[in-house]
C-alpha cells in the first residue's frame, strides 16, 4: 500500500453487508464534500453547502439521470475534526445489497476510489488523530470476543497507554540530555561525571526499569484477554472429549459415537466464563498404534497441548488406567492441567484414588458425567473460581499489550539494563547514552513513531474495509 498517498479522496460501505435497518457509506480526503453535493440532493434547499458535523435529511440522486437512488442522512465532518483527521462525508441509507451498492459506485464514478482495509484507520494515524497503540486498539474493539477483551481494548484506546509510554518516552529523553552534558565535563571534574552516571543507573533502575518490565510481562494475560483462554481437551479415544465440548458450548459441535477414533482433526468453538472467552479444542484421541490419519490428528493434538493455557485430560472411569494414559501423563506434565474422572454414572474401574496414586497428582480431579447438565455447570464454577479468576483479576490494572508492543518493549528493557550496566562500570558516557537512545527508539516504535511502511502495512491490514 502507498502509505503516502493522501491526497486521493477514499471510500467504502463501512457497515456489514446484507440486509438492515441502516447502511452506511464513508468517504474521507479533499473530495469529500464536492463529492456529497454531486450525489446529495437535501430536504432543504438552504443545506446546499451542509454545515459541519450535522446530520442532514435528504435524498442521493444520480446526477446524470436525475433519478433518486435513496431517503438519506448525509453528514459531512470538516478536517481535522474527524476520525481520519480529513474532511469525512457519511451517508446514513437503508441497508440492502443493491441500495448500498449503488450508492458506492456513484461515489466511486465521481472520483473517489475504494479504500484498502483499515485506511481509514491508517489516515487518522498518518494525521496524528491516533497513536499506533490505539489504532491497535481499534481492532482489538472490533474484534472483542468477550467483555473483558473490550473492557482492555477500550482503555487502550483511551490513549492511557499511549500517555505512559509517551511520559518514558520523555524521561529517556532527559537522560539522554544528561548524559550528553557530562560528556563535557572536563578533567578535573571526573568525580561529577563519575557520580554522574551513578545517578542515571539509579534512576534507570527505580523508576523506568522495573515499570517496562511490569508492562511487557504482563502480555501473556493481555493475549488471554484478547484471544480467549485456551484449553485443550485431551484423553485417550472414547473418554467422553467431544462429549464435553459439546456440552461446554451448549451445542452439538463435534461428532460424538461409540466408535474409537471418531474426532481427527481440531475442533474448536468457546463460550463465556465470567466475561472472558474461553476456547476449547477438542483433539483427536491419544493411543498406540493409530492408523495414518488418526497418527496425523495425534500429531495436531500435542502441538494443541503444547500451546494451551490450559490442559483437561480425561479419563473414563469405566476403563482402566493404561499404557495410553501414562503416556498422557508424561505429554501432560509440565503443562497447567486439570483432570476429569468422566463417566461418573457408569460402573466404576478407576476411582479418583487409582488416579492419584498411579500418577502422584496433587491437584484436584473433577468427577463428572459429560450429559449431567449440572456437572457441567460445576465443571464451569470451578474454571471460574480457580483457574479465570488469576488471570482475569491480574488483567484488571494492566493495559491490553500485544506482541508487536512486547517486544518494543522487551527490546527497551534490554538496552536499558545495558546500559545500567555500562554506567555501573563507570563505562564511556557515550555508550550509556547510546543505549538510552536504542530503548528509546524502541518506546517510539510503540507509538508508531518513525516505524517503517512495512509494519504499518502488517498492521493496518487485519482491519476490515471501511475502518
Ligand atoms: N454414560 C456416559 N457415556 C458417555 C459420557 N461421556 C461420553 N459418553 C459416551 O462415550 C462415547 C464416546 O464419547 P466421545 O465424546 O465421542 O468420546 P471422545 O472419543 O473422547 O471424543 C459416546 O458414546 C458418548 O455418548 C458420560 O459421562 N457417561
Ligand atoms: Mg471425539
Amino acid at each position: 500500500m502507498d502509505i503516502a498517498c493522501r491526497s486521493e479522496t477514499i471510500c467504502a460501505i463501512a457497515t456489514p453487508i446484507g440486509i438492515g435497518g441502516i447502511g452506511i457509506i464513508k468517504i474521507s480526503g479533499p473530495d469529500a464534500l464536492t463529492l456529497l453535493q454531486k450525489i446529495f440532493r437535501p430536504a432543504h434547499a438552504s443545506f446546499v453547502l451542509p454545515p459541519s458535523h450535522k446530520l442532514i435529511y435528504g435524498w442521493i440522486v444520480d446526477p446524470e439521470t436525475q433519478s433518486p437512488i435513496d431517503e438519506v442522512l448525509a453528514s459531512y465532518m470538516a478536517g481535522p475534526r474527524s476520525y481520519t483527521g480529513e474532511d469525512v462525508v457519511e451517508i446514513n441509507c437503508h441497508s440492502g445489497y443493491v441500495v448500498l451498492q449503488r450508492i458506492l459506485e456513484l461515489v466511486l464514478s465521481h472520483g473517489a476510489r475504494l479504500a484498502r482495509p483499515g485506511e481509514f484507520t491508517l489516515r487518522a494515524f498518518l494525521h496524528g488523530r491516533l497513536d499506533l497503540s490505539q489504532a491497535e486498539a481499534v481492532i482489538d474493539v472490533i474484534h472483542a470476543r468477550s467483555e473483558k477483551a473490550l473492557e482492555a481494548a477500550g482503555k487502550q484506546l483511551r490513549r492511557g497507554f499511549g500517555q505512559q509510554v509517551s511520559r518514558w518516552r520523555n524521561e529517556l529523553l532527559e537522560l539522554e540530555a544528561r548524559l550528553e552534558a557530562s560528556l563535557d565535563f572536563s578533567e578535573d571534574m571526573e568525580l561529577e561525571g563519575a557520580s554522574e552516571l551513578e545517578a542515571v543507573a539509579e534512576q534507570l533502575e527505580r523508576d523506568i526499569l522495573p515499570a517496562l518490565r511490569r508492562l511487557a510481562e504482563s502480555y501473556e494475560e493481555a493475549r488471554v484477554l484478547r484471544e480467549g483462554l485456551s484449553l485443550v481437551l485431551v484423553g485417550k479415544p472414547n473418554v467422553g472429549k467431544s462429549s464435553l465440548l459439546n456440552a461446554l458450548v451448549g451445542q452439538e459441535r463435534a461428532i460424538v459415537t461409540p466408535v474409537a477414533g471418531t474426532t481427527r482433526d481440531v475442533i474448536e468453538d468457546g463460550f463465556l466464563v465470567a466475561g472472558l472467552w474461553v476456547r476449547v479444542l477438542d483433539t483427536a484421541g491419544i493411543r498406540e498404534k493409530p492408523d495414518m490419519i488418526e497418527s496425523l490428528g495425534i500429531e495436531r493434538t500435542l502441538r494443541c497441548v503444547d500451546e494451551a493455557d490450559l490442559v483437561l485430560w480425561i479419563v473414563d472411569q469405566s476403563r482402566y488406567l493404561d499404557a495410553d494414559d501414562d503416556r498422557i501423563q508424561e505429554k501432560t506434565r509440565h503443562k497447567k492441567r486439570l483432570v476429569i474422572l468422566n463417566k461418573r454414572d457408569c460402573p466404576m474401574e478407576t476411582s479418583v484414588d487409582d488416579l492419584k496414586a498411579r500418577y502422584g497428582l496433587e491437584n484436584a480431579i473433577i468427577h463428572l458425567c459429560a450429559h449431567d447438565p449440572g456437572d457441567i455447570e460445576r465443571l464451569k464454577r470451578f474454571l471460574e473460581r480457580d483457574v479465570l479468576q488469576e488471570v482475569v483479576l491480574g488483567a484488571e490494572s494492566t493495559f491490553a499489550v500485544n506482541v508487536r508492543q512486547k517486544e518494543c518493549l522487551e527490546r527497551a528493557v534490554l538496552a536499558l539494563d545495558r546500559a545500567v550496566e555500562v554506567a555501573r562500570a563507570q563505562g564511556f558516557p557515550e555508550l550509556v547514552a547510546e543505549e538510552v537512545r536504542a530503548a528509546r527508539s524502541a518506546v517510539e516504535e510503540i507509538l508508531g513513531l518513525h516505524v517503517d511502511d512495512a509494519v504499518l502495512e502488517r498492521i493496518f491490514s487485519r482491519f476490515c474495509i471501511g475502518k
